[in-house]
């Protein structure tokens, strides 16, 4: 088994409903949808369209990664999620890039050619911070000569060993953050992709603005002190 579609849900009827069954069944080898303990009618819908949905016993979306591969196969794992920010026809290029050799493969919505949800607005702040979230792991972890544009978007597959290999904890939004800082300390293959990111169809967010951000702060510290603490110790 070679791809694997890993799809993250936690109270997304209105995206799930419009996005999956239009997924082909070639997409991949094997898809998975991780539940977050939805009570909006989420799991019962993809029950019905015969996907195999584990729920998740501990909350948050960085476990919910960790769940995804472990009750996958595939060497290929792919994560999506279907609330219309990720376009579906960029899962392809994905498993192709970490087919091809990368050990993580991004969409990014910072590349040229990209587009990010606040494109337009006249005071992008999202788009602002997370660029800030990635300069900061450039400059701080980096070494490779080649940056990555976009270190937190959820939009992104890995080979199954480099994930498990980065040994992540997060819990909660910063998984994608903590992997691709770790994956870049160890000298990964990171490969991005230019992607258009759409707007949420429906629902509410579960990564409000304030508490991710504080969320974020938290993580780059803690990750800071247990670099210092690793060069002293
Ligand atoms: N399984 C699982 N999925 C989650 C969890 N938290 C969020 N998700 C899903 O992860 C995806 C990303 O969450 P969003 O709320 O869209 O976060 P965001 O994209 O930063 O915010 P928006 O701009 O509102 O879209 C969605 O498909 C959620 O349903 C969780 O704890 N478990
Ligand atoms: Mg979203």
């Amino acid at each position: 088994m070679n791809r694997t579609l890993v799809i993250l849900t936690l109270n997304e009827i209105d995206g799930v409903s419009s996005i999956v069954p239009h997924l082909p069944k070639s997409i991949a080898d094997e898809i998975l949808v991780v539940d977050g303990g939805s009570t909006d009618g989420t799991v019962e819908f993809l029950s019905e369209q015969g996907i195999c949905v584990v729920q998740q016993d501990v909350p948050g979306r960085g476990e919910a990664f960790r769940v995804g591969i472990e009750h996958s196969v595939g060497e290929n794992i792919v994560f999506f999620s279907p609330d219309g920010n990720e376009d579906a026809n960029d899962i392809p290029e994905l498993f192709h890039l970490l087919e091809s050799g990368a050990e993580i493969a991004i969409a990014s919505r910072f590349l040229p050619g990209a587009e990010n949800e606040e494109d337009g607005k006249p005071l992008p702040f999202r788009k602002w911070a997370n660029q800030s979230l990635s300069w900061i792991a450039n400059v701080l972890w980096n070494r490779s000569g080649k940056k990555v544009t976009d270190t937190i978007n959820g939009f992104r597959g890995y080979r199954r060993e480099a994930f498990l290999s980065l040994k992540s904890v997060s819990r909660g939004f910063t998984i994608e953050y903590e992997t691709t800082i770790n994956a870049l300390q160890s000298g990964m293959r990171i490969v991005e992709i230019p992607t258009i990111e759409g707007q949420r169809i429906g629902g509410k967010t579960k990564g409000p603005s304030w508490p991710t951000g504080i969320a974020f702060l938290r993580f780059i510290f803690s990750q800071i002190s247990r670099d210092i603490r690793s060069a002293f110790l």
